[in-house]
């Protein structure tokens, strides 16, 4: 899944792309680099980021919709946002995956919008909101406590009628997480693979791998990329990227590997 914002704040570099040809001109480079999945936000939800209103959400990544379906129509799109309208309009657009940091609240709007539309779901975990997560994040078991939020938040967007193999599952990495939390969450994969959804991941050029490797924003590729690679051997069916082409070339070479180990 490779990472297109459509945010002038974006926490990095290389995908803050503001204008929608630009966006749409980076969005099939991915797609050239091997991603399947073109994941379009309009809003950062770096630490201490502000809300965006949804007209002016709504502004950034309209268009961009629009030139994919025009242009690109094959091409698997999904929306990172929290806001169920903008996710209306981006399905009634031709995204077909939602991806919601907010982890489809069934109080809110999101589990029928994506029911109604026959979409896919991306539930993802985060503890308190953008703008305080990072304060002091406080878990007593930190895996066991996201499970069962993942767990409870799958029921109930199947309740609301999105079929289970529409629905993938995300810890939220560095979303309300220390460094060790975010590496105990990666080493415990296999808890999440045993709910049953595709399990989806977002390490890529997190502070995590900058505490890791002393590297700033723009450097941080080769950290990533070994993030990307422990966790598809953990079994996460899905990363969500910013360096497609150096994630999708180690992902072969990991897999020849793999299957020539198995075979
Ligand atoms: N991380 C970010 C945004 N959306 N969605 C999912 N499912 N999982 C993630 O880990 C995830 C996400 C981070 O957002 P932002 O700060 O906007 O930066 P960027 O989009 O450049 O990664």
């Amino acid at each position: 899944m490779s990472i297109v914002n459509v945010t002038p704040d974006s926490f990095s570099d290389g995908s803050r792309l503001s204008d929608a040809e630009t966006a749409f001109r980076y969005a099939s480079q991915c797609l050239d680099e091997g991603a399947d999945i073109l994941d379009i936000g309009g809003e950062s939800t770096r630490p201490f980021a502000e809300p965006v209103p949804l007209e002016e959400e709504w502004t950034r990544v309209g268009p961009v919709l629009e030139l994919l379906h025009e242009r690109l129509p094959v091409a698997i799109v999904s929306i990172d946002t929290r806001k169920p309208e903008i996710a209306r309009r981006a399905l009634a657009s031709g995204a077909r995956i939602v991806n919601d940091i907010t982890g489809c609240d069934p109080q809110g709007e999101m589990p029928h919008v994506v029911a109604e539309a026959g979409a896919g779901i991306v539930i993802m975990h985060m503890q308190g909101t953008p703008e305080t997560m990072q304060v002091e994040p406080k878990y007593q078991d930190v895996v066991g406590e996201i499970l069962d939020f993942l767990a409870d938040r799958v029921r109930a967007a199947m309740k609301a009628g999105i079929p289970a193999e529409r629905i993938a599952i995300d810890p939220g990495i560095g979303f309300g997480k220390t460094l060790e939390q975010n590496l105990e969450i990666l080493r415990s994969l296999d808890r999440f693979r045993k709910l049953g959804h595709a399990v989806l991941i977002g390490t890529s050029r997190k502070r995590m791998i900058g505490e890791l490797t002393g590297r700033g924003v723009s450097d941080r590729t080769s950290g990533s990329v070994a993030s990307v690679l422990f966790a598809a051997s953990r079994g996460a069916a899905v990363a969500r990227v910013h360096d497609v082409a150096a994630t999708v070339d180690a992902l072969r070479v990991w897999h020849a590997l793999e299957q020539s180990h198995v075979g």
